[in-house]
């Protein structure tokens, strides 16, 4: 390694062959710098105020040079500094630049590649026969109403007219809330088994006439099958005002099935029994698949049965506080699933809950 060494003789060209060796030591060891630590250590060895090499010629060769030759060789050794600080300046500039390569070539993208594709999802075919529902609803003037999925006994049952312990409880199989028992009955809680607790929660709220819609997700015990899940999503509807009739209960419906299943479906309605409706109905559209004829979705009978309904009972109107003397009103309410499935002729409602995009996309 390079070492400043005494000289004997000052003249010129002794001079000048030591400044030589000085300058092309200094250049192979720049070039041999590496990296920014190898090149830190390269400048302190040369620069340093106290001890670098240059320092050492102004000890070695300056101090040490007899009176007559100071300042001949004052000015060479002032040269040979600026020449050895621009090197070392042009050093220093060209490590920098080398790391930046370093760098920018552990960064570089190869912008040739493709993308990471991030596919663009589908509405749920069930939410899309939601979207439909509620847009035919709100042209006839509902408006819509919420209510939450954990619900209070009272709300789901005994405003709805199923006294405690009545049978009709029976008919929705219903999952319970744990560690309830300390609170009385009625505010103990369950997973709503149907949306018409927001029948209650809307009267509440509202003073009469009253027309909404409720959409919703709503949970019952029922074992999954090809038409059962133990999660599913209800449209309730309620109308409430003066002077409201059966046959403004089957013109609403018979405008609402027609709209989802083309104007040629016709709708029968049959008596049947919901304790909060008096009289009840359960609502069938003839076959949209075999126009009635008869086939497999309609089990042979012309007619698939669709939704329940009815007049609201009196005996609701007391829970809320509305008056059943003026009063009078319409409920019903829709398996949306089961809409969907007739909607898209699916016959296994498993289907809308596996997430197979296969499955989705080919309603979309
Ligand atoms: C009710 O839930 C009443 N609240 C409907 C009602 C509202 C009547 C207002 C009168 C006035 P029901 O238990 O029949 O009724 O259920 C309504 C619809 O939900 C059924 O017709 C069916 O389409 C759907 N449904 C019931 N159980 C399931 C299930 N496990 N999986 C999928 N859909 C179901």
């Amino acid at each position: 390694m390079y070492t400043v060494s005494k000289l004997e003789d000052f003249s010129p060209a002794a001079l000048d062959a030591a400044a030589e060796e000085l300058l092309s030591a200094l250049v192979a060891e720049s070039q041999a710098a590496a990296d920014s630590a190898a090149f830190v250590e390269f400048r302190n060895r040369w620069m340093a105020r106290k001890n670098g090499l240059l320092t050492q010629v102004n000890e070695m060769w300056l101090k040490a040079a007899p009176g007559p030759a100071k300042r001949e060789v004052g000015q060479r050794v002032n040269l040979l500094k600026q020449k050895a600080e621009a090197l070392v300046a042009a050093a220093e500039q060209h490590a920098a630049s080398a790391a930046l390569n370093v760098r920018l070539r552990a960064e570089s993208v190869d912008i040739s590649l493709p993308g990471i594709e991030r596919p663009l999802g589908v509405r749920h075919t069930v939410l899309r026969t939601l979207d439909e529902l509620i847009s035919v609803f709100v042209k006839m003037g509902y408006s819509i109403a919420e209510g939450p999925e954990v619900e209070t006994d009272y709300y789901n049952f005994e405003a709805l007219n199923f006294p405690p312990n009545h049978p009709a409880r029976d008919t929705q199989d219903t999952l319970f809330v744990a560690n309830q028992e300390r609170k009385a009955q009625r505010d103990r809680l369950l997973l709503r088994t149907h949306t018409s607790p927001v029948q209650i929660r809307t009267m509440e709220r509202l003073k009469p006439p009253v027309r909404v819609i409720c959409p919703g997700k709503v949970h019952r015990n029922d074992a999954p099958d090809a038409t059962h899940s133990p999660v599913f999503h209800q449209l309730e509807g309620l109308c409430v005002d003066t002077n409201i009739t059966f046959g403004d209960l089957k013109g609403t419906l018979d405008h609402a099935m027609k709209s989802l299943f083309g104007s040629q479906v016709k709708t029968s309605f049959r008596p049947s029994f919901f304790p909060f409706t008096e009289p009840s109905v359960e609502v069938s559209i003839s076959c949209p698949f075999c126009g009635g004829r008869g086939c497999r979705p309609c089990k042979q009978s012309g007619w698939i049965e669709l939704l329940g309904a009815g007049m609201v009972d009196p005996n609701v109107f007391g829970f809320v506080d509305y008056d059943p003397k003026k009063l009078s009103g319409f409920a019903f309410g829709m398996g949306v699933e089961r809409l969907t499935m007739m909607s898209y002729n699916v016959d296994d409602i498993q289907q809308f809950f596996y997430g197979d995009m296969r499955f989705l996309e080919q309603f979309a």
